[in-house]
């Protein structure tokens, strides 16, 4: 049998050097929790970035998968399948859009959304060739292609990848005033403001109430299209179905991934009105996988669980629960505690000698697992079916991890 090292050090001497894991080896996974190599079993406090928001290995999803692989994988979209026009009819009815374009990756859904926006910019609203805008965020994450790095104020996501992809215009996040003022500079040329409602990469950085509205209200307002990234906070995490829902925002374009298939296959999708969606004819975009009915099958009862078991509403309550009981740890490290829903961060004091990456070392002795993001924000983001008692339990856990640092 092979220890955890072993196993570790087979990645580090095979493949590439682009993570830098917590050293533990898992495999298996059930619910809210997670068993590695040895034995040991954890809370998983990651649901592999909000990509398990229904749990681990949920029956009723990895029953579909079962069933759907078992007679048919792939169609391409040379051919029609049986599967993704429910899938179509669904998506578009929960979330209210004419149309749906399905990816599999985030990214693929992130580039797709942009060329939608492009096309939109140039056929609808004359923007002359080659010369629309679009509007991002500082402190963005939106994924990993050359595209989507040009859009990034992170070094670490975007240096020594140039040359980069041309038309974006960065101001700060959190900010209405800033985009008016950006609007007014550039008005004709701006095709579609992106954003995600809560940034997850920043460290879970939650934008002042009235924020999402204020923005969506400039979009309409000046003819710009307002692109919702909720990828990692659509799908209940926030406690509500998407993060614009607490805003009644209801985005131009709306990019979904991760947990639309409750992270047992890679599927995400564009969605958008028929006046955006059908700027795309058919050869001018596409993906070989997108569509296919393993995905679709899988989509469809990955968010029939979130509306049967009512996770947005556990992640609603919940999280005011955990944010409560994490204010009572009182460590001297914590300056901050923040979130919405189940997506939540501890932020440690900058100038403090314990990092983020010391406290889930001691969280994972301590049976919970959690990732930082930078080095002093550790986030907090369970599976959405876990129990307030499972909750109460893990915090007393991870207030053992703080208390070896007092
Ligand atoms: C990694 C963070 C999470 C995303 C938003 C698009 C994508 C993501 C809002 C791309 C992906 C991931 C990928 C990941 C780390 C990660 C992440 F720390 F960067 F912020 F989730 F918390 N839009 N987020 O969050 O989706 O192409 O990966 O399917 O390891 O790079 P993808």
């Amino acid at each position: 049998m092979m220890t955890s090292q072993q196993y570790i050090d087979r990645e580090l001497r095979y493949g590439a050097h682009n993570y830098h894991p917590l050293p533990v080896v898992l495999e298996r996974g059930e619910g809210v929790h997670v068993w590695d190599v040895e034995g040991k079993r954890y809370y998983d406090f990651l649901s592999s970035y909000s990509a398990v928001n229904q749990g681990h290995c949920h029956p009723r999803i990895i029953q579909s998968l079962i069933d759907q692989v078992s007679k048919f994988t792939l169609s391409s979209r040379a051919f029609y399948n049986n599967v993704l026009g429910e899938f179509e009819q669904y998506l578009t009815s929960l979330f209210g859009y004419d149309k749906v374009l399905p990816m599999n990756t985030g990214a693929e859904a992130v580039e797709t959304a942009l060329k939608l926006a492009r096309r939109w910019g140039y056929v609808k609203k004359g923007i002359p060739e080659n010369e629309a805008l679009i509007v991002v965020c500082e402190g963005n994450f939106h994924g990993r292609t050359i595209t989507i790095v040009s859009m990034s104020t992170d070094p670490d996501s975007y240096s020594h990848f140039g040359a980069f992809t041309p038309g974006f215009v960065k101001i700060p996040y959190n900010d209405a005033y800033v985009l008016e003022q950006v609007i007014k500079e550039h008005d004709s040329h701006i095709a579609a403001f992106l954003l995600e409602p809560i940034q997850g990469e920043a460290g879970v950085f939650v934008p002042n109430d009235g924020y999402l509205a204020q923005c969506a209200a400039l979009c309409k307002k000046h003819n710009i299209l307002f692109i919702a990234d909720e990828i990692q906070t659509g799908i209940a995490r926030t406690g509500k179905m998407l993060a614009c829902d607490h805003e009644n925002v209801h985005p131009d374009v709306l990019i979904l991934g991760k947990a639309i298939s409750g992270g047992v296959f890679p599927v995400s999708a564009v969605l958008a009105d028929d006046n955006i969606m059908l700027t795309i004819n058919p050869g001018e975009h596409g993906s070989t996988f997108g569509g296919n009915p393993v995905g679709c099958r899988v989509a469809i009862t990955a968010l029939d669980v979130v509306k049967d078991e009512k996770l947005a509403e556990k992640a609603q309550y919940l999280g005011e629960i955990f944010r409560k009981q994490m204010a009572g740890i009182n460590s001297p490290l914590i300056e901050q505690i923040r979130g919405k829903g189940l997506l939540n961060a501890v932020v440690i004091h900058k100038d403090a000698k314990t990092t983020a990456w010391d406290i889930c070392i001691e969280m994972k002795e301590q049976g919970v697992l959690a990732k930082p993001t930078h080095k002093h924000i550790i986030r907090f983001s369970p599976p959405l079916v876990i129990t307030e008692e499972q909750l109460t339990e893990t915090i007393r856990k991870i207030k053992k991890a703080f208390d070896k640092y007092k």
